[in-house]
């Protein structure tokens, strides 16, 4: 097992990451911006070095800081977390070329799935069902183009290859508008990614957000840890997770999970990843994969027991999975409330001093977050301040539990999105479960204030 493990990002995964080190006897090295300096995560540590100022580019986004900062404390291994460098390849790669252990995936494989258009490719050859569309890359002919949708049928959505997470996509309608929606695409496509490659699928209407969370070792073991729901979002930002998804039948989540499992062993894929999908009318299509441990994996740890940071790090330094599929079952249901520091209902970012912050606690609750009670959140980075989990044997016992956590969170100081989460959690809609990717933003339509 690694000695020292430098941890390359900030807030609150920065801090789960450093107690996962913690408990298994790993030293950890925290990084920090200028405008991090009082954070939890950066108090606790045993280790810590400024990488430069606020601004992420110089600081969470530079390479030779954080390479710098693993060469001076003499760290082995490099813990990427969410966002910033952690699916960026050439970071990958220059980890490993400096004689570090990048704690993820190869950089073949980040490189692989960061395409969205060899991502599908390989899953496709691996067995994994995709969303209808152009057999790779659109060619440039625009004869072509429409050979291709017609056959597809529209509405069609036209992504580009170095886009995902719902950056550099266009739903068309009809042949009228196809060329002219391909050129805009790769012409934005190449000024915000420099590839202007796109290529098009079936445009499903009323889909759920499914992902499946794997983990593999370096010798070709892998496992799946069941689903997440990650419908409940707003522009691309989850809001909501939770797992089990409602009233997704186990034997289809197994039927895909496999497929899955199968595609990470044929990769030689290695680490926490996750396969996103979307589910409608009882079919899994196959849209990205995410190459890094997610915000919403403590749902996952929730109803499987299993510590996915830990081992990653596992893994990582080379130890086998540390236990079989048949070993790994599902456990009651999960729920997870991601907590802005953002107007409830305007969405304006509301950075600034918390005068006081009172997490919620008991049976089946458990809070990720790197603030406290005069903390200031800093206005450079993602709103995101922390996250209540809860754990319940039953969907209805989980919601009851994180009505209850709700009811007790207290920040002042600034503007959270809690009083959001109240209201959903009483939503009939949202309590019957299997809510589409487009409810939330419906239901902010309707409920505006
Ligand atoms: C789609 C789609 C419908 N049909 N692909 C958005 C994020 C990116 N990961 C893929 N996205 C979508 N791809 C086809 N063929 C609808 C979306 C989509 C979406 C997907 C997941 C969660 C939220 C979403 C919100 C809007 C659109």
């Amino acid at each position: 097992m690694f000695k020292k493990i430098l941890i390359a990002n900030r807030g609150e995964i920065a801090l789960r990451i450093q107690r996962a080190c913690r408990e298994m006897g790993v030293q950890a090295v925290v990084v920090y911006s200028e405008a991090d300096r009082e954070a939890k995560y950066v108090k606790l540590a045993e280790e810590a070095v400024c990488i430069g100022p606020a601004a992420s580019a110089h600081s969470y986004l530079s390479m030779p800081a954080i390479i710098s900062a693993a060469e001076v404390t003499d760290a082995e291994a490099i813990h990427p977390g969410y966002g910033f460098l952690s699916e960026n390849a050439d970071f990958a790669e220059r980890v490993e070329k400096s004689g570090f252990q990048f704690i993820g995936p190869t950089p073949e494989s980040i490189r692989i799935m960061g395409d969205k258009v060899s991502a599908k490719q390989a899953m496709i050859k691996a067995g994994v069902p995709c969303v209808p569309g152009s057999e790779g890359e659109l060619p440039d002919d625009p004869a072509q183009i429409r050979r291709i949708a017609k056959s597809v049928g529209y509405p069609v959505i036209i992504k580009a290859a170095g886009g995902g997470g719902g950056r550099g996509m266009r739903v068309v309608h009809t042949e009228a508008a196809l060329i002219h929606a391909v050129q805009t695409t790769k012409a934005e496509a190449g000024a915000a990614f420099g590839n202007p490659a796109v290529y098009m699928e079936k445009f499903l209407q009323n889909p759920r957000h499914i992902e499946i969370q794997v983990l593999a070792d370096q010798h070709r073991n892998a496992v799946y840890l069941g689903e997440r729901d990650c419908s409940m979002q707003r522009r691309h930002q989850k809001v909501i997770e939770e797992a089990p998804a409602p009233g997704i039948p186990r034997k289809l989540i197994d039927k895909i999970g496999e497929r899955c499992v199968a595609a990470c062993k044929r990769i030689g894929y290695r680490g926490a990843g996750t396969f996103e999908f979307l589910y409608e009318k009882g079919e899994f299509y196959f849209i990205e994969m995410n190459t890094r441990v997610q915000v919403e994996h403590p749902v996952t740890e929730f109803i499987t027991g299993i510590d996915i940071v830990k081992t990653q790090i596992m893994v990582a330094a080379g130890e086998k999975l540390p236990f079989t599929q048949r070993q790994i079952s599902i456990h009651g249901h999960a729920l997870e409330c991601r907590i802005n520091a953002e107007d409830p209902f305007k969405f304006t970012p509301s950075p600034g001093r918390i005068t006081m912050w009172h997490a919620p606690g008991g049976p089946g609750v458990r809070v990720d977050s790197h603030v406290y009670t005069n903390y200031f959140v800093p206005p450079h980075y993602d709103s995101m301040i922390g996250k209540i989990i809860v754990h319940g044997d039953t969907r209805e016992q989980a919601i009851a539990r994180m009505r209850t956590a709700l009811a007790e969170m207290v920040v002042e100081g600034i503007n959270t999105n809690v009083p959001l989460h109240r209201e959903l959690m009483v939503d009939a809609k949202f309590m019957e479960g299997g809510t589409n990717i487009h409810y939330l933003e419906h239901w902010l339509a309707d409920h505006k204030r």
